[in-house]
């Protein structure tokens, strides 16, 4: 058989269901002669946005998997890999690449060599009769270790080579490694003994489905929990123990619990330090647990470190738990729950009067407040965009179950939520999934609210339409007053009216709870839906 069907059988032993691409890559059409759904993007870009949460919603089983062709969409899809490398998601890549003779000069576009340094691994297919060993390498990549991008660059010339009808494919599994025992007991006596400890939880709870073990270990020691945007829903933040989740935003308990901690136990995080995630307070003990050494005392210090999945990791410190006794924790039993609580209301009330504007133009807070009180949000998946859109959205959405909320912010591409959504359809088409964006978001994938709609894909957009790029007037005085170099413009709802979506303009507060729940209907109807309210160029954040 041709080179594109072997990888294409490889895709099905391993279990994927769509494939994602642009054309040209002969990989399509084979994919589609094995029964396994194409789906056709505006841009290359999106649809890697979308094979990252095809990955990220089923921890990893599941992988997306993207294909483009050589040059202009390899070229065209570096974003998209990039922010992918920068989250650590698992996404298979494989472009098209000039032929081998070809492959290696100036001006040709080589994306295994190009893509290196955005990838976890990157490799051309060098001859047809390869692809049994290149895929097994890449599988094996994608399931196990930190996630990450892997690239199989496929020369023009190798496609039309061969592969052996029956050729034998193994699908990849995972392993997982634990972390040092005498390590863990150590931990838990450093936690059985904190006064004030917090759990900082990250990805890695997720891609480990580590959730019941997690609110274990916070409920045996009362311990408070908040989480990075990239683990928010790793915790019900309902939950008398949660802070919360931050990131450049957060809640008020997040903050004022860091400050107060003795111990701050990272798990399945990597404590990076950016402006987009929570800035760990100095002085503090820091156990970091994580499946990724190169992770451990690189952002922050560490007293203690471990080293190995979180799931293991939490059970490990639960059963050296169970032979020590924690007069702390007991203490903390009704205290935590109830300074989280007060603490969590004044803060509230501090923010009331935007989440319950009555204002026009209308205040985004009103929007996400109204959002949060109408949708199922056991059945819903919602992510932000970059923007104010995160920062409005992140400290208030209050994420019950694992994986409802896609939290991102290593790299902040404007524009990734749509992609992201859409691919959370597809991997959970019974559930709501919303993308919430920005004008200036909607300016770089827009175009691909036509693939929601073309493949059926029926999400529910909500964009905050203030005219603006909002978040850069600090910044920008002297150039939007003189040039107006912050305005931007459009009818969006036209827009998505005329690619045959469901489109509404809301500039009536009183509008906003019906209009979300028309949007809802549409998308129960497999229509996707764009809700364009008409806000306030709202700057105010939930910092600290
Ligand atoms: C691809 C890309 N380019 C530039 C930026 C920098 N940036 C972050 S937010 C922003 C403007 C956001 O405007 P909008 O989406 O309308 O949200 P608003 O602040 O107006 O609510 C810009 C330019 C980015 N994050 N991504
Ligand atoms: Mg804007």
């Amino acid at each position: 058989m041709l080179v594109a069907n072997a990888i294409a059988r490889v895709l099905k032993e391993e279990g994927i269901k769509f494939i994602i691409g642009y054309p040209v890559n002969p990989i399509i059409e084979a994919a589609a002669e094995a029964d396994i759904r194409t789906i056709i993007v505006r841009q290359e870009r999106v649809g890697l946005h979308m094979a990252d949460a095809v990955s990220r919603l089923s921890s990893g089983e599941d992988i997306g998997v993207f294909v483009m062709q050589h040059g202009p969409g390899a070229e065209n899809a570096f974003g998209g890999v990039a922010q992918a490398y920068s989250e650590s998601v698992p996404i298979l890549v494989m472009p098209g690449g000039y032929p081998r003779r070809l492959m290696n000069y100036f001006p040709n576009f080589n994306s295994t060599l190009n893509m290196k340094h955005i990838t976890k691994w990157s490799e051309p297919l060098t001859m047809g009769r390869a692809v049994p060993e290149v895929m097994r390498r890449a599988f094996w990549q994608l399931r196990n270790g930190r996630g990450g991008p892997v690239l199989i660059e496929i020369p023009g010339d190798v496609f039309r080579e061969e592969v052996d009808d029956d050729f034998a494919y193994v699908p990849s599994f995972k392993t997982k490694s634990a972390p040092d025992p005498e390590r863990i007991d150590e931990v838990a006596d450093v936690l059985a003994r904190a006064e004030n400890p917090v759990i900082y939880a990250g990805q890695g709870v997720h891609y480990a489905r580590a959730w019941p073990e997690l609110k274990q270990l916070a409920e045996t020691l009362n311990i408070p929990v908040t989480t990075s945007l990239e683990g928010k829903s790793a915790f019900p933040e309902n939950h008398p123990l949660a802070l919360g989740s931050g990131g450049r935003s957060l809640p008020g308990p997040v903050h004022e619990f860091l400050q107060e901690a003795d111990v701050i136990f990272g798990i399945g995080c990597s404590f990076a330090l950016t402006g987009f995630g929570i800035r760990m307070p100095g002085n503090k003990t820091i156990i970091h647990a994580t499946l990724d050494p190169m992770d451990l005392n690189k952002d922050v210090p560490v007293a203690y470190a471990l080293a190995g999945d979180a799931k293991l990791t939490l059970t490990s410190i639960l059963s050296a738990l169970a032979s020590k006794q924690s007069p702390a924790a007991a203490k903390r039993k009704d205290t935590v729950p109830a300074r989280i609580s007060d603490i969590k209301e004044a803060w509230l009330a501090e923010w009331m009067p935007r989440l319950t504007n009555k204002d026009k133009p209308i205040n985004p807070y009103r929007v996400i407040w109204d959002l949060l009180h109408t949708v199922d949000r056991d059945n819903t998946v919602i992510t932000h965009d970059a923007g104010s859109p995160r920062d409005q959205i992140s400290p208030f959405w209050e994420s019950i179950v694992p994986l409802s909320y896609i939290g991102w912010g290593k790299t902040t591409q404007l524009g990734y939520g749509l992609g992201l959504a859409m691919g959370a359809k597809l991997a959970r088409p019974g559930a709501l999934c919303i993308n919430v964006w920005g004008d200036a978001a909607i300016g770089f994938t827009g175009m691909d609210f036509e693939t929601a709609v073309r493949e059926r894909i029926p999400i529910l957009s909500i964009l905050f339409n203030n005219f603006s790029m909002a978040i850069e007037l600090p910044i920008m005085k002297v150039a939007t007053e003189k040039y107006r170099s912050t305005d931007i413009s459009g009818n969006y709802a036209d827009m998505a009216r005329a690619f045959g979506g469901y489109g509404e303009r809301v500039t009536e507060p009183d509008e906003i709870v019906p209009a979300i729940k028309r949007g809802i209907e549409a998308t129960q109807n497999g229509q996707a839906a764009l809700l364009e309210f008409i806000t306030d160029k709202e700057l105010a954040v939930s910092t600290f």
